[in-house]
Order: structure tokens, then sequence, then C-alpha cells
């Protein structure tokens, strides 16, 4: 794969427009309910002499700084291997995606180039995103295919520049003397999150770049007259901290507007990081105390301390959201000195406390027969929240797999597209309080089937039921 130079920078002022879609709005501060932490898989990744730092997760994967290099280290394989440099002086600032890690390259006396390095593939050297010569570019972030970083070529504050590395395309973001900086992109790569700061380096505002059908708009997500840093984005919510009245807290606002919520802490929260609906942050008594990571559950207000170490202080942490529903986040720590970190990482499960039980006209104790040509089986499904009934229906997405008969597996999602319900989301019905989906059965053929619920943020099972068809 090349790369070829496309910042469009004259014809994207055409596709960006600044939207402001906040409201003013902020909600009393949200307290949470501490919850003991479940069992923990620790992993050192490296606890080497010199200074590792700046890990970011994605899945198995994590990307770190190791002195002047990038090193990266799959937790399923244990491989653990620096980004070789070529003729850099130094690599920087890495962010990774799946296998594909993002970071910036100084070549002294030439350019600071952003590159892209697959980890699947480590024979091939990484390659440069959009080459261009004497380039500035710094603090590359990669969700699924779209690479953002900051452009101190363009204008000498930053400008907010996006690359897509299936297209090629770049689009510029900023066109502003203000400063741009720190970008995160969502794991899908359709939402970018950065500070822009028109006033001062120390007092930013948060701004969104959401791309649908191809185009990116530009929205600013809070612009207060508090200082707000470190965002990130899942694509459906926004993070960062926000010194209100003098001290840093977590705040969340969603990508589509409406109010910002605030999490209660006593305490100096900063730097969060999200993955599905989990936050994760780092907290300290006062700026002058040693930090922990705490992970906060928005959808059930959960709180889980994750480090418990008042002697160490563990900082820059990076979350993700495994496959099959397990946490895993990523920090530095500070046990051997502050100029020799180590990275770390853990892996848990945080059980949810939703159960979704089967309705009829599925029994639940597997015994439903339907007849294929009946065309449509309603599939519906009431909520429990801590065992007991709720009528607030998060979103949630059914699967249906079989079980026996015919080829046993998951079922494509487009062969029960009937004129039934299509897609995989759950209609919410009001009334009855229940999950309800027409399943479309007519091409299915004979067999046992298990449809499954899952909650759309956690992708976690919460409730299944057994049918058969003849
Ligand atoms: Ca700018
Ligand atoms: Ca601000
Ligand atoms: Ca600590
Ligand atoms: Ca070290």
């Amino acid at each position: 794969m090349k790369f070829r130079v496309d910042i469009r920078t004259g014809v994207v002022c055409f596709l960006v427009a600044t939207v402001a879609i906040f409201s003013s709005i902020t909600l009393s501060a949200i307290v949470p309910v501490a919850q003991p932490l479940p069992a923990v898989t620790s992993v050192t990744i490296n606890n080497t002499a010199g200074d590792q730092y700046d890990p970011h997760v994605s899945g198995d994967w994590v990307a770190y700084t190791d002195g002047l290099g990038i090193r990266y280290y799959n937790l399923a394989t244990n491989v653990d291997a620096a980004i070789p440099m070529g003729a850099a002086a130094r690599d920087l600032l890495s962010d990774v995606s799946g296998s594909r890690i993002a970071f910036s390259r100084v070549i002294v006396g030439v350019k600071t180039a952003v590159m892209v390095f697959d980890a699947a593939t480590p024979a091939v050297a990484p390659i440069e995103v959009d080459p261009a010569p004497d380039t500035i570019r710094l603090g590359a972030a990669i969700g699924g295919n779209t690479v953002a970083y900051v452009d101190f070529g363009l204008e000498g504050n930053g400008e907010l520049v996006v690359s897509d590395l299936s297209t090629l395309v770049s689009t510029r973001l900023t066109t502003d003397a203000s400063a741009d900086g720190n970008p995160s992109v969502s794991p899908d790569g359709n939402v970018v999150v950065w500070e822009h700061c028109p006033t001062s380096l120390t007092n930013c505002d948060i701004y969104q770049a959401v791309r649908s059908g191809g185009t990116w708009s530009v929205g600013i997500t809070t612009n207060t007259a508090s200082p707000e840093g470190n965002p990130d984005t899942n694509a459906s919510l926004v993070v960062y901290d926000s010194q209100r009245a003098g001290v840093s807290h977590l705040f969340w606002r969603p990508v589509g507007g409406g109010a910002e919520n605030e999490l209660e802490t006593v305490n100096v929260v900063r730097n969060p990081s999200i993955a599905g609906s989990y936050i994760a942050f780092e907290l300290a008594a006062t700026i002058f105390d040693t930090s922990d990571i705490f992970v906060y559950d928005v959808v059930n207000n959960r709180l889980f301390q994750v480090t418990n170490t008042p002697l160490v202080t563990e900082q820059l942490n990076d979350i993700t959201l495994l496959p099959d529903g397990r946490l895993r986040v990523v920090w530095a720590s500070d046990e051997d000195g502050a100029d020799a970190r180590n990275i770390k990482s853990a892996t848990f499960e945080v059980t949810t406390n939703y159960s979704a039980a089967i309705q009829a006209p599925i029994n639940v104790n597997g015994s439903s027969v339907f007849n294929a040509k009946r065309g449509v089986v309603p599939v519906k499904f009431a909520l429990a929240l801590n065992g007991s009934p709720v009528c607030q229906l998060p979103a949630a997405t059914v699967s249906v797999v079989r079980t026996a008969g015919g080829t046993l597996g998951t079922i494509n999602e487009t062969d029960v597209l009937q004129p039934s319900d299509s897609g995989s989301q759950f209609r919410i019905d009001a009334t009855t309080c229940q999950y309800t989906y027409n399943l479309g059965v007519s091409s299915l053929g004979a067999g046992t089937y298990v449809v499954q619920i899952r909650l759309a943020d956690t992708a976690v099972v919460i409730g299944a039921g057994t049918f058969s068809l003849k």
C-alpha cells in the first residue's frame, strides 16, 4: 500500500462548517456507586530499565514509547518488539487501532512525519501518511481507517487533519490561528475529538468532527470559560476532564448534543479514556498526590478501583473493550522513578447487572416449536436490573444461532431480513416494557435456534431464548 499526497486544503473548506451542537445545561453531578473489582489478570508489559510511557491499547495490541522509539506488545502471544526506526532520530506519541500503530517520526533536518506500522506484518516498514516535504505533524491518533494528527506546517499553532487510510483522502478540519491539539479517534473512525485553545494553551475547549456520508462536520463539544482537556470518544459519547472551580473532574456529553454530565468525585480526575460505556481515568487526592486508575460504568453508574498503590503513580491510561465483553486497561507506573516508568495492564470482566428474560410466544424452557412457513416469530425480552424489572430499556441488538439441524452456527443477518423487522436493533415497546423483534424465519429451515440479546453499548449477552422450527 502506498499513500499519496492529498491534502485538499482548498477543497475541504466547503465541506467543513463549524456548528455548535452543545447545550449550556450541566446536569447535577452524578454520585457513582463504588463496587469491588472482580478478579483481575495483571500483566507487566515492560519494566526494563529506562522510561516506558504513553501506552495505548486496542484488543490484544499495546503500543507504547520506550526511550526514543515505539514498541508494541501482544497480550495473546506475548510478542514484544520495537518498531524499526530506520533513519529516524526519534519516534513518539503512538496510538493503536487493531494491529495498526500510528506515531510521529522525527527525521532531523528533513521532517516530522506521521507514520503507520502494522504489527501484524512486522516485516513491512512503517509507511508515511500523506507524504509531503518539510512537514511538522504530531499527535497522531488512529481509529479504524482514520488517522488524525496536528499539522504545524499548515499553521504555526496547529491545524487538525484527518487522513483516510483506505481512500487516501486527507481533510483539513480547522483553519484558524488557535492552537489545536491532542486528538482522539473513535474505534470506528467516524468521530474525532481534540483540544481547541482560542485564548491560551492552559484554557482549551473540546471540538469534535463527525463523518457522515464521507463528509466531516466540525462542531463544539464544550467551550465553557473553564479549561477542558484530554478528550476521548467511543463515537456516541465524548469524555474529557475540566477544571471547574479549580479542581479537575470527569465530564461527558453525547456526540449528538444534549446536557453535559459530571461525575461527582472529591478528588482530582485526569485523562479520561472510553471504550464501550466504560470510562477509565486517573484519580488523585490532590494534584500533589499519587494517582490510581479507576473505571466508571456509565450505564450502571458503578465505579471500580483498578489500582490501589498509595506510593506509586499510575498515569496515561487507555482502555479497550474485548469482543467477549472483558475490559482491558493499560497505564504507565512510576515505582522505579518518574523517569523510569513501566507499562502494565489489567484485564477483567465487569459483569453487567442487567438480565433479560425471554417472553411468550417463545417458552422459557426451549420447548416452543414453530412452523417455518409461519414466516415470523416474535422475539420478546423483559429487562431486569439487579433482579428487579425495569422499563428504562437501553438500546439492544438481536442475534440468532442455529444449534441443531442444518448447518450449525451464527445466522447471517441478511437471512433473517424478512418483511418482519430488519437490521439487528430491538424495538422498544414502552407500553409493555419489552424488547421486541419480529424474526423472519421462512428462510431459516428446520432446526433448533438460540436468539440472544446484547446491550448495544457493551456487546454483553444479557439473555437468550431457544425455539425450534419444523
Ligand atoms: Ca488552529
Ligand atoms: Ca474552555
Ligand atoms: Ca497509585
Ligand atoms: Ca522502566
